[in-house]
């Protein structure tokens, strides 16, 4: 009788807690920041790639509300059983012990609930192995304990990413323990793939607001992808435990325009992209930047009636 009532005033705390979470994530959602995790914060990181609105859909989407749906009825079958069947109301147990249909239930709700999780399981997966044309190669080298980043396209020679120190940090106002001193820095909506590799131990490569986590394991290399939809900038950690220093080894992404990375590129020796690689970019470009940018859409808009009235001139200067 004591440990029933102990489970009661355990599922009383974690309904209590369930609504308090709630409304802190509710709090915590207005003000979450981009890219770095939010102080107080509870939900997964805002999203800035594809990859990870999918993630989100599929956990705020579909296993929020089986979790919920679950917990609410277990719930409501114990109070069920409490009210119903304690002894003062029920003194006369019956005597049965079994019944088929309550059994077949109890086991095809179960297989059902996980098929629709399965389902969307795996086209989460799907999607993630499903990587579309590549703009930019970047090869991740996990080292104990910081990174190093290669471009192998664009002939960029491997440099090193150390974790900032705290009064460098504190100094340009960016976050300690996440900032580098060298970021990986990628163009704005455009694929970017990650390669990723460990030279010494079992390292893992990952960006929470892109969605991307990646072994980096020694002898062997693995791909994941992603595409920052905002510039601005992104920060990870290693993610798997490789030592002393697994916590201070951060990953930080740079989004930024286009002309700023070749500038970039630049600075650092890499070649311009391939002809190639750079027309099927463009064209990409024109395809997706209307109607996925509003900025640039609404920048374009006011510049097309202007250019309509000089299109007859041309004609009559000729
Ligand atoms: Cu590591």
């Amino acid at each position: 009788m004591k440990s029933r009532f102990q489970g009661i005033r355990a599922l009383a705390a974690g309904a209590a807690a369930s609504v308090a979470m709630a409304s802190f994530a509710g709090a915590a959602f207005a003000e979450e920041l981009l890219g770095q995790p939010t102080p107080g914060g509870i939900g997964l990181q805002t999203a800035a790639s594809p990859l990870k609105h999918q993630a989100h859909f599929f956990h705020d989407g579909v296993l929020l509300p089986v979790i919920t749906g679950i917990c609410l009825l277990v719930l409501g079958l114990l109070i069920w059983v409490i009210v119903r069947y304690n002894k003062r109301a029920n003194p006369t147990p019956a005597r049965w012990s079994h019944n088929t249909p309550v059994e077949i239930v109890w086991t095809v709700m179960p297989v059902m609930i996980l098929m629709v999780i399965a389902i969307f399981s795996f086209r989460l997966l799907f999607a993630y192995h499903d990587m579309p044309r590549a703009d930019v190669t970047v090869k991740a080298t996990g080292y104990q304990w910081y990174w190093g980043y290669e471009y192998p396209d664009l002939e960029i020679g491997e440099y090193i990413s150390n974790m900032l120190p705290e009064d460098e940090a504190k100094a340009r106002g960016v976050p300690y323990r996440l900032a580098t001193t060298e970021p990986i820095v990628v163009p704005v909506g455009k694929v970017v793939r990650v390669l990723t590799t460990g030279a010494d131990v079992i390292h893992s490569f990952a960006v929470p607001s892109f969605g991307v986590i990646a072994d980096s394991i020694p002898g062997r290399v693995n791909e994941t992808w992603f595409k920052a939809e905002k510039v601005g900038t992104y920060y990870g950690n290693c993610r798997e435990l490789c030592g002393v220093d697994h916590a201070f080894m951060p990953v930080e992404v740079k989004a930024v325009t286009q002309a700023e990375f070749d500038a970039w590129v630049a600075s650092k020796g890499g070649k311009a992209a391939a002809p190639t690689a750079t027309t099927l970019d463009q064209a990409s470009e024109a395809g997706a930047a209307a109607p996925a940018d509003a900025e640039a859409s609404a920048a374009t808009a006011p510049a097309a009636p202007a250019a309509a009235p000089a299109a007859p001139a041309a004609p009559a200067a000729q």
